[in-house]
């Protein structure tokens, strides 16, 4: 009894102390979007990371160490270098990531899989000290089965992120003569987006794909809807799906699918007057599907569908069968606060500020998040949605290897995007090289090929730097429909000494209309950066940005059959070391194009663009 009495304290302090300093979280069920399989639980939270500068991570074990020395405790999602301008920061580097969990008791799953949002770039993942999968790659999201994981107590996932940006990357890195890297965008290292733990049961979805297409406005809609379910278990089994769409029912039957085999399964369905999905009524249809096995669901998946339809005809966009001319903003889903791994309500405030600027489209270098294309499909705005396939040299695109992975890269884009009314179309692409030639003719050739049939409802783009020397490149581009120009006449020297004033843009969108008559043709970009009250001829001043942008629009407005115009960018971002962007007085790293400043202040031109916007964007009824 004595005794009894002496060790009870020490035993329940040994109970409140974790095998490591940082405890094992219970995920809970629930994700930052809704549509997709359900069963996620999002391991948000506190996360251990460490910086491995020297690159010994590996070497030392830090997948299987149980010291938190040397680590801290981060937010997941995160990314390390945020703030910091130097080279170094730019260039890459390793950074390490572990999180303690345990799976949520009221779970019986029989599987589970790591669902990974977005990390930048190379990942190589370790669950309970043991390797089970890697990803190269940002912005499109990921999953790896979590192989050894324990039913019970604490199970420990270590992450490895390699941000170092290679050549054959996209972004591809580039150096300069001085050695400081360039690039587009800001590097930001890390897990940018969360992180789930996805229940699987019996089977997994593969692909899901619903697909309404109609011929003209009020036509009746037909939905296509095709599921790939691959077995994640070792027997065969009897299994059926069935869904709704809107009110209707839909089966896509019953098919026995093989011990770790993939079944597809499909259906279609009339719907006669559909409410159709526009800017101005983005009616959407709530879609779910559940499968069985032998009458007990094993897997549920939700999204929310759109009928509408994108073409292009006589050299234009049309939606739902009427012209399109809209207009929008190029942005990157970034904070001052947060960098890439920004939280829904910053994903809000962009998109509401783009509808308070009266801008209907949304266009970045890599897809959105998935929350942002729900906005979007929700609020009746337009995607540009593009790979980052940006600015890639023609030596390295002439190695077919890379523009396989550029395929690869669209593959999955499609792949994670394809049931958002808001996708206008797949962009292939932004300003592949000043150098127009058969290595850039492969690359598009082969890429709008696969887009087209992966996706026939969609029409495929690229965005271009309106340079003269580009001008009239139409066997180049003649497998696309719709060309992006990213128009900066009057703001940068041209390249090479050509006159690339503004006075010459009205000229030059007119001899692309005639190079590309049956081609829908869009302004993708227009900007100027602004920084300080000042003159309004000195580059840099909000009044040059003003007069700027009010010849811009006076010009592109006279051209009607445009199909588009995007400003770029409806904010600024950090960019890289020595960024000047053409400002004779710059603020690197920070690009000012932006229309509202790093700390959030509208600038003078926000309101020029807002009344040219909502006086000339033009969408169907
Ligand atoms: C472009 C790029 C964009 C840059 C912009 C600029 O054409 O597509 O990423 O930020 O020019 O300001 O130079």
């Amino acid at each position: 009894m004595v005794r009894l009495r002496f060790l009870l304290p020490l035993f329940a302090l040994l109970l409140c102390v974790p095998s490591s300093a940082h405890a094992a979280d219970k995920p809970n069920e629930q994700a930052l979007y809704q549509d997709g399989p359900q069963g996620r639980y999002l391991l948000d939270g506190d996360w251990l990371f460490r910086k491995d500068d020297a690159d010994q991570g590996i070497n030392q074990r830090w997948m299987r160490t149980t010291s938190t020395a040397g680590w801290n405790t981060v937010k997941v999602p995160n990314v390390w270098n945020l703030g910091d301008a130097s080279n170094e920061s730019m260039a890459g580097g390793i950074g390490w990531y572990r999180k303690d969990f345990e799976l949520p008791s009221a779970d019986s799953a029989l599987a589970w899989a790591f669902r990974f949002e977005s990390v930048n770039y190379r990942t190589r993942v370790w669950l309970n000290g043991k390797p089970i999968g890697e990803n190269t790659g940002a912005y499109i999201p990921f999953e790896i089965q979590a192989a050894g994981l324990k039913r019970k107590g604490t199970n420990r996932l270590v992450v490895r992120v390699d941000s170092k940006r290679l050549d054959r990357d996209f972004p591809p890195a580039r150096t300069n003569a001085d050695g400081v890297p360039s690039g587009g965008w800001w590097n930001y290292s890390g897990i940018q987006r969360e992180v789930y733990l996805k229940k699987l049961d019996t089977v997994d979805f593969q692909r899901v794909q619903v697909r309404p297409e109609i011929d003209c406005g009020t036509c009746d809609a037909t939905v296509r809807m095709n599921i790939n379910l691959r077995n994640v278990t070792n027997r065969g089994q009897r299994v059926s799906i069935t869904g709704k769409f809107g009110d209707r029912k839909v089966n896509l039957g019953t098919k026995s699918l093989g011990p770790k085999g993939i079944a597809a399964f499909s259906d279609s369905i009339r719907i006669s007057n559909p409410k159709l999905w526009s800017p101005q009524t983005p009616n959407l249809y709530d879609v779910s599907f559940t499968v069985r096995v032998d009458g007990k669901k094993v897997a549920g998946y939700d999204l929310h569908s759109g009928v509408r339809s994108i073409k292009v005809s006589q050299g234009r966009l049309f939606l739902n069968g009427a012209p399109l001319n809209v207009r929008g903003m190029g942005l990157h889903e970034e904070s001052k606060a947060a960098g890439f791994a920004i939280d829904n309500a910053r994903r809000e405030e962009l998109v509401n500020l783009t509808r308070e600027a009266g801008g209907t489209v949304l266009r970045t270098h890599y897809p959105f998040h998935p929350y942002t294309h729900e906005l979007a499909d929700r609020l009746g705005l337009l995607i540009w949605e593009e790979i980052p396939v940006y600015s890639v040299s023609t030596a390295v695109l002439k190695e077919p290897s890379v523009r396989r992975l550029a395929v690869h890269e669209l593959e999955r884009m499609i792949g994670a995007n394809e049931n958002h009314a808001s996708v206008m179309l797949w962009s292939i692409g932004n300003e592949l090289s000043s150098q127009p030639g058969p290595v850039q003719v492969a690359y598009i050739d082969s890429a709008v090929k696969f887009a087209k049939e992966m996706d026939p409802t969609r029409p495929v783009g690229l965005a271009v730097a309106a340079y003269p020397s580009s001008l009239c490149q139409a066997t180049q581009y003649k497998s696309l429909d719709v060309i992006g120009f990213n128009n900066y006449f009057g703001w940068y020297p041209g390249p090479s000494g050509q006159i690339f004033d503004r006075t010459k843009l009205s000229g030059y969108l007119d001899a692309v209309r005639a190079c590309y008559p049956d081609k829908a043709l869009m302004v993708t970009e227009f900007g100027a950066e602004a920084n300080r009250d000042g003159p309004i001829e000195e580059k840099g001043t909000w009044a040059f940005q003003q007069d700027w942008i009010n010849y811009q629009m006076n010009v592109m407005n006279t051209k009607p059959w445009l199909s588009g115009v995007v400003y770029w960018a409806l904010n600024e971002f950090w960019v890289r070391p020595g960024w000047e962007g053409g400002n004779p007085r710059p603020a690197a790293p920070i690009h000012q194009k932006g229309l509202v400043t790093y700390d959030g202040v509208k600038k003078p031109a926000f309101f020029d663009i807002q009344r040219w916007f909502k006086a000339t964007n033009q969408f169907p009824p």
